[in-house]
């Protein structure tokens, strides 16, 4: 460990994605936006954070932050970051629909998609547990996806019909197609809305199934254009073969 980096704890890596997550996909993407130095560690058993969430950072031996807005805010003082600085009050507005936008909405819509359809959660568990032991590979899979149908029917938006789902997605697609228009950055320069944003469409548009997501996205030619080029711009390290 070098004791300056920032030390970043996540799922396992997933799909040819930075990570499984879309959480952890938007701490990376935000840690290398605003250039804070960092290690990134991949979990090895269930998340040591307080929360049970994961991603989450090391603050020192045992002590752990989790929640990644949380965790941007307890950054940004460290590391004075000034990624956010000069977007004036209309631009902090947009940034919190964003944010709520993915990461309360369509978040929700990709859990059908990976972990209660089918033919998705058989693409997920295979590459989310492939490190898992072979006879834990047998039943913790369905243990933990007995759990987040659970937390999904909580959450409420399961129990809409999968049209109502997919009419959802639609309009959230639409509106992230709307704001980006044919700017370069969401918030017409560089921004934490990137992180987040970049994170739940790669983690739309590079998965090998297709969902009520992948459905919704497929029309807006912009958002596919975003994700791709920031995409190659923040993580070259994880070039993918979907992303060509
Ligand atoms: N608000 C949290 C959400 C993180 C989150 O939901 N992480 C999921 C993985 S994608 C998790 O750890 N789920 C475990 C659980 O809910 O018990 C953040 O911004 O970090």
């Amino acid at each position: 460990m070098t004791a300056s980096a920032v030390q970043l704890w996540l799922l396992p890596r997933a799909f040819g994605l930075p990570n499984s997550s879309p959480f952890g996909i938007k701490m990376e993407a935000w840690l290398r936006l605003a250039t804070v130095p960092y290690e990134a560690h991949i979990m090895a058993g269930p998340p040591r954070s307080r929360s049970g969430k994961a991603p989450y950072l090391e603050l020192t031996a045992g002590r752990y932050l989790s929640d990644t807005t949380a965790m941007i805010a307890h950054l940004s003082a460290q590391f004075k970051v000034t990624l956010d600085d000069d977007l004036d009050a209309a631009g902090h507005a947009s940034l919190i629909c964003i944010q709520r936008l993915c990461e309360d909405h369509l978040y929700w819509i990709a859990v059908h998609d990976r972990w209660i359809d089918d033919a998705g959660w058989k693409i997920a568990k295979a590459a989310y547990f492939e490190r898992l032991p072979a006879p834990l590979r047998l039943f913790v899979p369905a243990l933990i996806r007995r759990k987040v149908r659970r937390d999904a029917h909580g959450q409420g938006l399961h129990r809409l019909s999968n049209d109502a789902l997919l009419a959802r997605a639609k309009a959230d697609l639409s509106t992230l197609s709307q704001m980006l228009g044919n700017q370069e950055y969401f918030l017409g320069k560089k921004s934490s809305a990137d992180a987040i944003a970049l994170a739940f469409l790669a983690s739309i548009y590079y998965v090998p199934f297709e969902g009520i997501l992948t459905e919704a996205a497929r029309p807006y030619e912009n958002l596919k254009s975003y994700t791709g080029r920031l995409y190659h711009e923040i993580f070259p390290d994880y070039a993918l073969a979907q992303a060509q």
